[in-house]
């Protein structure tokens, strides 16, 4: 029996913008924003979970830069962890796939203008932190 699993998000920066997402599912988080993500799925690296995720979700290539350093509890037996990522060279545009409806890039002062999902909030939080950002 797994006690913990992973769920990986990212914060993609392109030109100093991050993206963030509005969820259209499950009913209890429609409407919030996250940062873009999903579960590490049995063997998988999370950074390559990541990567996939948003190929499934937003059609982008992207590659994982950095862990956010940090774990933030979701409901049990999910924690999230965060990775900075960019998109690749040639990749398309984000485009809301599945799971979400609405995309935004995010200047610096423009973060706090969506209503983030509660558990994504100390996350968004640590990632612009470490950007130097605030
Ligand atoms: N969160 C969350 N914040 C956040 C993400 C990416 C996920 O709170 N930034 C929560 C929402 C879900 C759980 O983590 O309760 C799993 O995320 P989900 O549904 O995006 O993961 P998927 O895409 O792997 O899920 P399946 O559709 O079940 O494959």
């Amino acid at each position: 029996m797994t006690e913990r699993t992973v769920v990986v998000a990212a914060a993609l920066l392109d030109a100093g913008r991050l993206l963030a997402a509005r969820r259209s599912a499950p009913p209890e988080l429609a409407g919030r924003w996250e940062l873009p993500g999903g579960k590490v799925e049995p063997g998988e690296r999370p950074e390559a979970a990541l990567v996939r995720e948003l190929r499934e979700e937003l059609g982008v290539d992207t590659e994982a830069v950095e862990r956010v350093p940090g774990e933030w509890p979701l409901r049990a037996p999910y924690v999230l962890q965060v990775w900075t990522a960019r998109l690749r060279p040639g990749s398309a545009a984000p485009a809301p796939l599945q799971d979400h409806d609405e995309l935004r890039w995010l200047a610096p002062g423009e973060i706090w203008d969506v209503p983030w999902l509660d558990q994504d909030v100390p996350a968004v939080r640590e990632t612009l932190t470490r950007l130097g950002t605030r």
